[in-house]
């Protein structure tokens, strides 16, 4: 089994232009504000609140950079969790958004040592068209060397009715409770296995 067994909060960017070098594998974080990208990187790194989550939408207004080590049979990995500002944040100016749209689209387009897109989808609305774009887009840009991993959150809100309806729907997919903390380690281990190929 692989687990991450340390993390460190290094810097937080504006954009890609005063982003950390490029010496580490990353793990780009992306989904619509309030999905859960940083309850999803706590729940990853097993800590309270090493990224910071609120119920507001529009909480993550930089780009934050977390090394972590993963432990798989003994042996170390090194790599890097970015979490990234939610898309489709209303609450901010016309050309605030703009802003933001251009720096994160820079950042996800550019940024050369991304190995892994996770995309979080909300488990209860998951055909939402900014994610559709998303799911398309990131199809469109996506390098041989990078890998898009599709994980639904929020699983806690559904019944098994909707569960099984989801996973008809979506049969790969991978659904995470990070209010239970449920399907964590199984989200670990797609992301290390897409990361180290092991
Ligand atoms: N029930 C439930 N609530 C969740 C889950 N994940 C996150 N939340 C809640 O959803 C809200 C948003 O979580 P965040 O982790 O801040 O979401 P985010 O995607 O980082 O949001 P932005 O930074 O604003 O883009 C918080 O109130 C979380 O407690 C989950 O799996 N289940
Ligand atoms: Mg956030």
């Amino acid at each position: 089994m692989s687990r991450i067994i340390d993390a460190k909060f290094i810097t937080s960017a504006p954009s890609i232009r005063e982003a950390l070098a490029n010496d580490l594998s990353e793990i780009a974080v992306m989904g619509r504000s309030n999905v859960g990208k940083s309850s999803f990187i706590n729940s990853l790194t097993n800590r309270k609140s090493l990224a910071k989550s609120s119920a507001t939408p529009g909480k993550t207004r930089l780009i934050n950079f977390f090394d972590i080590t993963f432990l798989k049979d003994d042996d170390r990995f090194f790599a890097r969790l970015v979490d990234l500002p939610g898309f489709g944040y209303a609450r901010v100016s016309k050309s605030e958004k703009k802003q933001w749209q251009k720096y994160l689209t820079e950042f996800i387009t550019h940024r050369s040592s991304i190995r892994v897109f996770i995309h979080l989808v909300d488990a209860r609305h998951p055909k939402m068209a900014i994610d559709e774009d998303v799911r398309s887009y990131l199809k469109e840009i996506k390098r041989g060397d990078q890998e898009v991993i599709e994980i639904f959150t929020k699983a806690d809100k559904l019944n098994q009715k909707e569960k099984n309806k989801l996973l008809r729907e979506f049969p790969d997919a991978v659904l995470v409770s990070n209010l239970k903390k449920s399907g964590i380690d199984k989200a670990t281990k797609i992301v290390f296995s897409s990361l180290f190929g092991v």
